[in-house]
């Protein structure tokens, strides 16, 4: 069984003026395909055809001979989480038991924020900031560089923003920060973090 590109939560343009419809279209219908196809013609025929996305990269992480295997998988993953972790008319702030666990572990929302802004911006080059519930148990601001992710480090992903530029060229150019606030302003899927939270 070949892995699909998943359907998007939203259609194309759901997220304008934020994200562009051809943002959308390339970095979904593209390049998010491409890492689906990449995927498929890499595993077809071994035994890693038969097995879970999520067991493809942890079984793969670690194998210096399948590091195109791993990449592709985890970023098909990752563009995945990325689009549920965006909603039209998303943003502000969380409520709820996370909105408790966030005051909790970072003090306040804005703190929150201020560190996963950080992340974001100080990622060098390609990469993804996350919201995750630690192996300790507390909520962690952390960036991963390329195809990286939280699962292959004992790390349960709450919300992530991505942020190579394919996701924000051809509408913020080089104003990275600007996306990422635009993200926590106006994209943030508190309902699907809420969500992982209580998983
Ligand atoms: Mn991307």
């Amino acid at each position: 069984m070949a892995f699909k590109l998943p359907p998007l939560p939203y259609s194309e343009n759901a997220l304008e003026p934020h994200i562009s419809a051809r943002t959308m279209s390339f970095h979904y219908g593209k390049h998010h395909q491409a890492y689906v196809t990449n995927l498929n013609n890499l595993i077809e025929g071994t035994d890693l055809e038969t097995r879970s996305l999520e067991d493809i990269i942890r079984s793969t992480v670690s194998d210096t001979t399948k590091v195109g295997i791993f990449n592709n998988a985890a970023q098909v993953w990752n563009h995945t989480f990325y689009w549920h972790s965006m909603a039209p008319n998303g943003g502000g702030e969380p409520q709820g038991s996370l909105r408790e666990k966030i005051n909790k572990d970072f003090g306040s929302f804005e703190e929150f924020a201020k560190l996963f802004k950080q992340a974001g911006v100080g990622q060098f080059g390609s990469g993804w900031a996350w919201l995750v519930l630690a192996k300790d148990g507390h909520l962690k601001v952390t960036k991963t560089a390329n195809a990286d992710l939280p699962l292959i480090h004992g790390e349960h992903a709450l919300l992530t923003c991505d942020i190579w530029e394919h996701a924000y060229y051809l509408d913020y150019q080089n104003r990275r920060p600007d996306y990422v606030d635009v993200f926590l302003k106006n994209l943030a899927n508190w309902d699907f973090a809420q969500k992982n939270f209580e998983e």
